[in-house]
C-alpha cells in the first residue's frame, strides 16, 4: 500500500504555512483526509493544529539554550537530530492509508534545499519503496512580489531548481501571494516570469541591480574605473554583479526545468487548481479504491 504526500519548501516567508492551512481547508471541503506535518523546530502558531509536530521531538528553543547554537545552527542541529530519530516519522506515518495526503510544512531556511545533504536523506527514508513508501511531491514556494527584483527573482528561481536536482521527486514550482502583483504587472509580462525568460534582464524597468543601463562592454569598464567596488551600492549595481545574473539566468535557461504555477492562498479555485498539480504529480487519484455507490445496491432482476 502507497502513501502519498507533498514537502511543502520555499525560503522564509515565502507562504509554506498558509499555503498549508489553504490546503487543509480546501481537502476537509472536499472530504479528503490529510495529515499536517510540522517540521519547523521553530514554528509557534498554526491555524490547524498539526497530527505530528517536530517540536514533539525536539525545538530550536531548546537547541539554542541547551548548546548556544544561533537559529541557522540550531535548526541544522535539529535536523540531524532527526535523521537519528527517523522513528519519529515511520511510527506515526506507518498506519496512515493511501486515502491520507500528508502535507509536510518545512522552514524557511534556504541552506535546507540548496546543499546540506539531511533532507535528501529523510526524503529517502520517506520513499523508500518496503518502508513508508511515500510518494511524495516537492512543493517549491517563491514569493512572487521577488519579480520586482529581477536579480532577486533569478536567484530564488536557481534556489528552485537546485531544490529539483538535489530531492530527485516529482516538483512543482510555485510563484505565491500573486494577489499582491497581479495589479501591477500585466498578464503577458507575468508569462515571462511564469516561465522564466532571461530578457528580463535586458529590460528591468527599475533600471536596478541587473537593469542593462551600461551594457557595453566599454561602459562597464568606464563604470569599473569610476566607482569604489567595495561600496555595497556599487557592488550591486557593478558589471561583474549584471555579470553573475546572467551567468545565472542562462543557467536555469540551460537546464530548462523550472516553470511556476501561481497560488493566491485566499482563492480556493487557486488552492485546488496547485492541488490536481500535485495530485497528477504522485498519481493520487490512480491508487484511491473506487467507490461506487451503486455497488451496494442490490437489483432484484424478478422484479423488472
Ligand atoms: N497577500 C498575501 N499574503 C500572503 C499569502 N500567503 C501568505 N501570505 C502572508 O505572508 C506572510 C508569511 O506567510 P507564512 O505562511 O507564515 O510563510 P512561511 O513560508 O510559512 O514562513 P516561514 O515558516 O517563517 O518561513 C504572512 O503574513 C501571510 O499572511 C497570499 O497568498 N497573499
Ligand atoms: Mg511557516
Amino acid at each position: 500500500m502507497s502513501k502519498f504526500g507533498v514537502l511543502v519548501m520555499g525560503p522564509a516567508g515565502s507562504g509554506k504555512t498558509t499555503f498549508c492551512t489553504a490546503l487543509i481547508q480546501h481537502l476537509r471541503n472536499n472530504r479528503r483526509s490529510c495529515f499536517y506535518v510540522n517540521l519547523d523546530p521553530a514554528a509557534e502558531e498554526f491555524a490547524y493544529e498539526p497530527d505530528l509536530d517536530i517540536k514533539d521531538l525536539i525545538s530550536l528553543e531548546d537547541v539554542m539554550e541547551d548548546i548556544g547554537l544561533g537559529p541557522n545552527g540550531g535548526l541544522v542541529y535539529c535536523f540531524e537530530f532527526l535523521l537519528e530519530n527517523l522513528d519519529f516519522l515511520t511510527e506515526a506515518l506507518d498506519p496512515l492509508t493511501e486515502e491520507f495526503l500528508i502535507i509536510f510544512d518545512m522552514p524557511g531556511q534556504i541552506e535546507l534545499y540548496t546543499h546540506i545533504p539531511i533532507l535528501p536523506a529523510i526524503v529517502k527514508h520517506l520513499t523508500r519503496t518496503g518502508a513508508l513508501n511515500v510518494s511524495l511531491c516537492a512543493a517549491y514556494l517563491l514569493e512572487s512580489t521577488f519579480i520586482i527584483d529581477r536579480a532577486k527573482y533569478f536567484a530564488g528561481t536557481l534556489s528552485a531548481m537546485s531544490a529539483m536536482i538535489m530531492l530527485e521527486i516529482p516538483h512543482v514550482n510555485v510563484l505565491t501571494k500573486m494577489d499582491l502583483v497581479r495589479g501591477t504587472v500585466g498578464k503577458g509580462e507575468l508569462g515571462r516570469f511564469v516561465d522564466p525568460d532571461t530578457t528580463l534582464l535586458d529590460d528591468d524597468p527599475a533600471g536596478g541591480p541587473a537593469g542593462a543601463g551600461r551594457d557595453t562592454v566599454e561602459g562597464e569598464k568606464k563604470e569599473e574605473e569610476d566607482e569604489d567596488p567595495a561600496a555595497r551600492d556599487n557592488v550591486m549595481r557593478g558589471s561583474s554583479f549584471k555579470r553573475l545574473n546572467r551567468a545565472v539566468a542562462q543557467l536555469i535557461d540551460d537546464y530548462s526545468m523550472v516553470s511556476f504555477l501561481q497560488l493566491e492562498a485566499q482563492n480556493e479555485e487557486s488552492v485546488g487548481s496547485i492541488l490536481s498539480y500535485v495530485d497528477d504529480a504522485i498519481q493520487f487519484h490512480e491508487a484511491q479504491e473506487p467507490k461506487e455507490p451503486n455497488d451496494e445496491v442490490e437489483v432484484n432482476w424478478e422484479e423488472l
